[in-house]
C-alpha cells in the first residue's frame, strides 16, 4: 500500500489521556476523538488478531463484522476497559444515583455495561456504508422526534490508519440536534466529515450521531473494533449482539465481570447470519441464503 500521511482533520480530538478536554468535547461536539490511546504497535498486533477471529456476519459488499471477539481473546478488553473511554461513557449514560422510588436510580458501579465488542473490517474494495444512528435509534418510531439523550456510546478504535482512501469512518457534525433519522443511503452527504486517525486512535460517539463507513479504496484491510456502552436498562437490542460465553467470563478479571455480568442473562433464540472464516481467515466465504 502507498504510505499516505493521515489527513488532518478538523475534528474534535484530544490525547486520551486529557478526560477534561475530552468531556468537553463530547458535550460541546457530540463526539471526539483521542488520540494516541494505544500505542501503534499494540494497534497493529489487535488488528490481527481481528484478522484472524473466526465468526463473522456480512455488511455491505467487502465489508465484515467480526462479532464477539471477547470469546476468542481477552487482550481486547483493553479496549473495552480503556479507563477514558469508560468514563466518557458513564459522564454520558450514567443516570441518577440518589434512592428514588422510579426506575432511573441504580448502584454506580452497574450503571453502564458493556455491549458488544465487534471486529470492523472494511476489506480493499469494499462500499460505502448505510447511513445510520445505532440501535434503537432504528427501531423507533421515525415519524416521531427521536430522544434527544443517548442510549448507547459507541467507541470505534482505529486499529489501522483511518483516512478517506482507506474507509475512515463517516458522520455528520451536529446531527445529535435533528431528532431524525439520516436519510437511507450510503453516498455521500453534503456535511459529511471523514474521522482520519492514526493506528492507537478512538472515535468515541453516542448513538444519536449519523455516521457510516466509508469505501475501503486502498489494497489493505482497515479494520477497527467497536465497543459499544449501554445504560443499565437495555437489554439485548438487535439480533446480531452475541453474548459473552460463560466459560469465558468465569476467567475474566471481576472488574471486566461486572461489565459483562448481564450478557449471560440474554436471550439468544433470534440470532442473525453468523458463519466462521475459511481457514486463512482471509476469504469472504459466500453469503448464505437468507
Ligand atoms: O466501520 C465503520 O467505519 C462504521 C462502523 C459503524 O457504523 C458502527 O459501528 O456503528
Amino acid at each position: 500500500m502507498t504510505e499516505e500521511p493521515p489527513l488532518e482533520t478538523d475534528l474534535p480530538s484530544c490525547p486520551a489521556d486529557d478526560l477534561t478536554e475530552a468531556g468537553l468535547a463530547l458535550q460541546r461536539d457530540g463526539f471526539v476523538i483521542l488520540t494516541d490511546a494505544i500505542s501503534a504497535d499494540v494497534a497493529g498486533d489487535l488488528a490481527e488478531r481481528v484478522l484472524a477471529a473466526p465468526q463473522r456476519t456480512p455488511g455491505v459488499e467487502g465489508y465484515e463484522f467480526v462479532v464477539a471477539l471477547l470469546n476468542h481473546d481477552q487482550r481486547f478488553l483493553q479496549l473495552a476497559m480503556h479507563p477514558t473511554v469508560l468514563a466518557l461513557a458513564r459522564q454520558v449514560l450514567g443516570g441518577r444515583l440518589e434512592p428514588a422510588v422510579n426506575a432511573f436510580a441504580w448502584p454506580v458501579d452497574d450503571q453502564v455495561r458493556l455491549g458488544t465488542v465487534d471486529g470492523l473490517v472494511a476489506h480493499p474494495g469494499s462500499e460505502l456504508g448505510a447511513w445510520h444512528m445505532d440501535s434503537p435509534m432504528g427501531q423507533l418510531d421515525p415519524q416521531r422526534p427521536l430522544p434527544d439523550f443517548p442510549i448507547i456510546v459507541n467507541a470505534i478504535w482505529m486499529l489501522t490508519p483511518f483516512q478517506e482512501s482507506t474507509g475512515a469512518t463517516r458522520l455528520v457534525p451536529g446531527s445529535q440536534h435533528r431528532r431524525s433519522l439520516p436519510p437511507p443511503v450510503c453516498d455521500a452527504l453534503p456535511d459529511q466529515q471523514i474521522c482520519c486517525g492514526q493506528a492507537g486512535s478512538v472515535l468515541v460517539l453516542p448513538n444519536t450521531i449519523w455516521h457510516a463507513a466509508g469505501a475501503n479504496r486502498s489494497d489493505q484491510p482497515r479494520v477497527a473494533v467497536a465497543c459499544n456502552y449501554q445504560p443499565w436498562w437495555v437489554g439485548r437490542l438487535t439480533m446480531d449482539m452475541y453474548p459473552i460465553r460463560p466459560d469465558v467470563w468465569e476467567r475474566l478479571p471481576p472488574a471486566a465481570q461486572g461489565l459483562t455480568r448481564h450478557q449471560l442473562g440474554w436471550d439468544t433464540d433470534f440470532q442473525g447470519v453468523v458463519y466462521q472464516a475459511d481457514s486463512d481467515h482471509n476469504e469472504r466465504p459466500p453469503a448464505p441464503p437468507r
